[in-house]
Order: structure tokens, then C-alpha cells, then sequence
């Protein structure tokens, strides 16, 4: 930037300046360059109508503007847009004071926790101070500078509150730096006082060039790289976990070759699912509590786990109990050295793909032994059985069960389409059955796992790949919890896919209340029953009608036949298309495999239940399971 006195100057506001700026930053990578922020949602209220929402009228030319219905589900319509874009992109939004403002949280630390940018503008109280308190205003008396905005500190990578103009220049730069910085992005906040939005200032037009951010592949280390390729070399039975990473990284091709070459066999944590197609002959699909058997079974055996991109979570590692050969070591590859020490790992420091690449490279000659390629192959094939089982349908007119929605499903998408969930029983189903075949079809948060993130993502995705069939998948209770965005989707024309599922409740947490001696206690949508129980009949609700009072085209799907008529349907629609069906929950066998690994949920160690008992008895033999990692 110029220092010199008669630099050229623009009068803006600071909201205006803040969007002006925001449409010249770009990033890069791999020679390609794209735009950091593609789009703004906003919620307008007192704290931004006049300042960020009067600029970004004035910018509407140079800054898209998207209407949401809720703060949250912006905010998760822009985290989905910004994975489909491998962080590349991302979008801001922008919020009122208060209500508004808070209603981010659960959305940043959603972004937050998968690592995915977003950048936050809620307004925020006057900085001048002139009548206090204001509208929606908390006040502290002993803390007389916090705002509810405070709320978003521990739940963002960075955040400032610009109370004067000038504050804005340095800030708005460290905020691109984070969101395009791949070990440090997440959501990004800059509070925004009501007053400083619409106060002019001169600003230099330098800031408002146009600027590049590289989101650069740190190449690994070379000391650190020989002890990798030292480790794998002396490995047995190694293993790789992919995690999100491989997909950020866009290291899908570098990993195919590293497997290719060595025959190491890999498995995914649910963002790293399709690092491989799943007819790869390497890829054992998905690993841990919701993990194949054959990669469990590779886990507990395996000398040398890889990992890959990954955080490892307790899903990933069973709680602690899954890698259980007395020899295992790891060796973590990733970006950040955070994660990268997990499991007193040894560690390689550095962007995914440029780390496989290396490894590679370095392993020329070495491959596995032809035992235990041939051992994972055949127990590959197994697993495929029980997929096709779970996915069967014997009756083409009855009942489906929730596996053969993922069957027919599975049946009618095209390589590319993009199939979005987060929580309830379809993630343990999807991790476990679903067959990826492009490096963005499977599209599971399950960081924060957030009931709600699936419809206003499939927005977020649908803007980043207009061409592309995106489904959103939703149980009853999710699609309860938010289904506001489907108002923007049809306001937008945005032909996004919702499959809805009924079966009155939490089937997941129901499962897991009955595993853990809770009796499925508050699980289930039914009648308050004379008992005083939720044990009535289920509740009258009407879920289809309710998509399509929302505007969406609704499709009911009875049974198996109806289903994979209705499903073709909503592929084919230009206009966002819900297919709404009721699973049979009454088969007393379930249709899903169930969990080759454990889950760390504690059971009351005290308790006059019989089943709570029980239960911990079980919780008492699987914690003797548990191993550090040293
Ligand atoms: C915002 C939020 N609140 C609570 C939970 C805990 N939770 C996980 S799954 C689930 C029930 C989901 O019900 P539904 O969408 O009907 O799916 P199903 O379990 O029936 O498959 C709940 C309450 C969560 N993941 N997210
Ligand atoms: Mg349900």
C-alpha cells in the first residue's frame, strides 16, 4: 500500500467499503483462480438494513445478494457451498443485532469444526454509544464493551469488532488471510456497530484493488518424509484413514496412486468417504462405530494407520477402542500440525496432496504383502454382499425400509450427483452402505452433525454446481427442526432434491437410548398416552403437506415401486421436488448391518432400572477395551 500523502481516495461508508472489498479478493491454487466471496446472505434488521444492506444495494452489480429465511440455515447454505468448492469460495452473511446475531452460533461452529470458511457480519450495538440500551441490546453492567456477538468468539477462527473506520483495512485483510488459509479457515466474524456501518471515511483506493490469496500445499518435510517412507516400508499391515482433507486438498488422484502402487488398503472417516470410488479395489469404504466390517477389521489388526486428512474423532477410533494390534503406531499426514500429532503419531506436516505424492514417490518397489491384499479383497466382496442385502427389495409393493430408500436411491443417481446428510440414523446407514462414485457425491457433516445443515446446504451445493442433481436427505425430526430454506430454494428456482423420511421420531437416538438403558425415553413423536408416556399413537402431522405449503413439488411414495418412480421424478424436475415416504419401522430384524465398533456413551453407573443395569454392565466390559495411544 502507497503511504504517500495525495494517494487517491474513496468516500465510502464502512459497510460500503466492506463490500467493495469483499468482490476484489480471489484466491488461488493450482494456477486457478476463483472469487474468496461468490455471494452475501442477509437477514436485514436495524443493526444492518442501513449500513451493510443499503451497500450491498449499491454493490448488487459487483456482490450477489441471497435471501435467507433463519440466520443458522445461511449460514449452513454457505458452509455447503463452500465444501462443494473446496474451500476455494466461500460466502459471507450478514445479520441484525441480537436475535439475529445469535442465531449464528450453531452455524459457525458448525463451520468451525469442519474446518469450512464463512465469513460472519452480524451488526452490532452503537460504538458511540449515544442511548443506550438499544433495541435487542444485552447489557452487562460490570462488562460494558461485550455484545451478545461475544457469543461467536470461541466458535470462530478470528473475530473483530470494527468500532472506527480505519479499523477496518487491517481487519479485513486478516480476515481473508484466515478464510483462505487452509489450516486456519473456519467461520471468520467481524461484529459490525450499527453507528460504524454508516459512518463515510476516505479510503485509500488500494484497498480496494483487486487481491490474490494463495491457498497454498505445504510440501512436507524432508526429514519427516524419510520417516514416513521408513515406517510404511517396515509396515506389515498398513492401513490409510482418509479424512476430509484428502477431499479439501483435492488429493483424490494422488491417493488412488499410492494405493494402486502399494496396495495399502484405505478407509474413510464420513468426510473422507469417496477418496476413492467404492469399486476401487483398495477402498473399504467407510471406518469405526459406523465403519464396514472388513475395515474394522483392518483397523483392529493393523501395525501402521495412515491417517489421512483426518481429526480423528471418537466415530473414527471407536472411543478409543479400535486399533487394538499391541504393535500399531501412526502416521499422520496433515496440514495442520494439531491434528497431525494425534495418537502420538509420527507426523508429516503438509498439504495432502503433496504429501501422498512424495510418498509415492519414495515407495517406488514397495508393496504390500500378496496375503493380506488378497485377505482385504475378499473381505471387500463380503461387505459387498451386505450391501446389496440391506439394499434388496423382495416386495415391490410394500412398505420401504429406510436401506431400501438407500437402495433405490442409490439406483437412480448419476455418478455425479450430490447427496447431502448430517444427522439422525442415515449417516451410521449411509457411512456404512452408500457407494460413492465422484469425489463430491458424498456429502455427510457429521463435525457437528447438526440436525437442520441438510436443506439450506443443498442450496449452498446447488449454487456451486448449478448442472448437478443435489438431494438432500432429512428424517422427520430434521426436516422439523429447519425446514425454512425450501422457501428459498423455490424462491431462487433452485431444483434441489429433499427425501423425506417418516418414521415419527429419533429412530437413531431411540436406538441409542435402548443401548444405553434409557429405555428410548423421549424419542418417539406420539400422543402423551394416559400413562403419561409418549407412548400414544404417532402424531397427525402432515409432512408433505407441509413441503408443499411451502412451495415444493411433493411427491408421496407409498411403497418400493412408488419410490423409485417418485425418486426418477425429482431427478429429472427442474423445480425443487420433495419425495416424501413413510418407512416400516415394524420389522423387529433390523434392515441396517449393525455396528462393528463401539461408541463411548456413558451409562449411568447408578440406577434402579433393570435396563440401565444392564446396559452398564455392557459400558463397563467395552471401557476395558479402551487404549492409549503413546
Ligand atoms: C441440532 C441438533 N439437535 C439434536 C441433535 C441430536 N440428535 C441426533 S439425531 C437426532 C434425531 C434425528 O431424528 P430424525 O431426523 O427423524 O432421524 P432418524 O433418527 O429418525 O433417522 C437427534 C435429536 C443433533 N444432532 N442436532
Ligand atoms: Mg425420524
Amino acid at each position: 500500500m502507497s503511504h504517500s500523502t495525495s494517494e487517491a481516495t474513496s468516500r465510502l461508508t464502512v459497510a460500503q467499503a466492506l463490500v467493495r472489498f469483499l468482490s476484489a479478493q480471489y484466491t488461488a491454487r493450482d494456477g486457478e483462480r476463483h472469487r474468496l466471496i461468490t455471494g452475501t446472505w442477509g437477514i436485514f434488521g436495524h443493526g444492518n438494513v442501513a449500513g451493510i444492506g443499503q451497500a450491498l444495494l449499491e454493490y448488487s452489480d459487483v456482490m450477489p445478494y441471497h435471501q435467507g429465511r433463519n440466520e443458522q440455515a445461511m449460514v449452513h447454505a454457505a458452509v455447503g457451498h463452500a465444501r462443494q468448492l473446496d474451500r476455494l469460495s466461500a460466502q459471507a452473511v450478514t445479520t441484525s443485532i441480537g436475535p439475529g446475531a445469535t442465531n449464528l452460533v450453531t452455524g459457525a461452529a458448525l463451520a468451525t469444526v469442519n474446518r469450512l470458511p464463512v465469513l460472519l457480519l452480524p451488526g452490532d450495538y452503537f460504538a458511540t454509544r449515544p442511548a443506550d440500551p438499544l433495541l435487542q441490546q444485552l447489557e452487562h453492567p460490570g462488562q460494558f464493551d461485550m455484545s451478545v456477538n461475544d457469543t461467536l468468539r470461541p466458535v470462530s477462527r478470528y473475530f473483530d469488532r470494527i468500532t472506527r473506520p480505519e479499523q477496518l483495512i487491517p481487519s479485513a485483510l486478516q480476515a481473508m488471510r484466515i478464510l483462505a488459509d487452509p489450516a486456519e479457515t473456519g467461520a471468520v466474524t467481524l461484529a459490525l456497530p450499527q453507528d460504524v456501518q454508516a459512518e463515510a471515511y476516505d479510503w485509500p483506493e488500494e484497498f480496494f484493488a483487486e487481491r490474490v490469496w494463495t491457498v497454498r500445499r505445504p510440501a512436507p518435510d524432508p526429514a519427516e518424509l524419510a520417516e514416513a517412507v521408513r515406517a510404511i516400508r517396515a509396515a506389515h499391515r498398513p492401513l490409510v484413514i482418509a479424512g476430509g482433507g484428502v477431499h479439501h486438498s483435492r488429493a483424490e488422484d494422488a491417493l488412488k496412486a499410492l494405493a494402486d502402487a502399494t496396495g495399502i488398503p484405505v478407509a474413510a472417516t464420513q468426510a473422507g468417504k469417496g477418496s476413492l470410488r467404492h469399486d476401487h479395489p483398495a477402498d473399504l469404504g467407510g471406518i469405526g462405530h459406523t465403519g464396514t466390517a472388513v475395515a474394522d477389521d483392518l483397523a483392529r489388526t493393523a501395525d501402521l494407520v495412515i491417517g489421512v486428512g483426518t481429526r480423528y474423532t471418537d466415530f473414527t477410533t471407536a472411543s478409543g477402542t479400535l486399533f487394538q494390534n499391541p504393535e500399531v503406531r501412526f502416521l499422520n499426514l496433515n496440514i495442520t500440525a494439531f491434528d497431525a500429532h494425534k495418537l502420538a503419531a509420527r507426523t508429516v506436516v503438509a498439504d495432502a496432496r503433496a504429501a501422498l505424492e512424495a510418498l509415492t514417490a519414495q515407495l517406488a518397489g514397495f508393496r504390500v504383502d500378496p496375503a493380506y491384499e488378497a485377505g482385504y479383497r475378499a473381505g471387500k466382496e463380503r461387505w459387498e454382499q451386505v450391501v446389496e442385502a440391506a439394499y434388496r427389495a423382495g416386495d415391490e409393493d410394500a412398505v420401504p425400509t429406510q436401506t431400501q430408500v438407500l437402495g433405490a436411491l442409490d439406483a437412480v443417481v448419476g455418478d455425479e450427483d450430490v447427496v447431502i446428510n448430517a444427522a439422525g440414523s442415515l449417516p451410521g446407514d449411509l457411512h456404512k452402505l452408500w457407494r460413492t462414485r465422484s469425489r463430491r457425491q458424498y456429502h455427510l457433516e457429521y463435525g457437528f452433525s447438526c440436525m437442520g445443515y441438510e436443506i439450506p446446504a443443498a442450496i449452498g451445493v446447488q449454487q456451486a454446481a448449478p448442472d448437478t442433481a443435489v438431494w438432500a436427505l432429512v428424517g422427520d425430526g430434521t426436516y422439523l427442526m429447519m425446514p425454512t430454506e425450501i422457501v428459498t430454494a423455490v424462491q431462487e428456482g433452485l431444483p434441489v432434491k429433499l427425501v423425506l423420511i417418516q418414521n415419527h421420531g429419533y429412530a437413531s437416538i431411540g436406538g441409542l437410548s435402548e443401548s444405553v438403558g434409557g429405555e428410548r425415553f423421549g424419542t418417539a413423536y406420539r400422543y402423551r398416552a394416559a400413562d403419561g408416556t409418549f407412548s400414544g399413537a404417532p402424531l397427525p402431522v402432515d409432512l408433505a403437506a407441509n413441503a408443499a405449503s411451502l412451495g415444493m413439488d411433493v411427491l408421496r411414495a407409498k411403497t418400493v415401486r412408488e419410490l423409485r418412480e417418485a425418486l426418477a421424478t425429482a431427478r429429472a424436475a427442474d423445480a425443487p421436488t420433495c419425495v416424501y415416504v413413510e418407512t416400516d419401522t415394524s420389522s423387529p430384524a433390523p434392515t441396517a448391518p449393525g455396528a462393528e465398533a463401539w461408541w463411548d456413551v456413558p451409562v449411568a453407573e447408578a440406577a434402579t432400572r433393570e435396563a440401565a443395569l444392564r446396559a452398564r454392565e455392557d459400558y463397563d466390559r467395552q471401557v476395558a477395551g479402551r487404549r492409549r495411544h503413546l
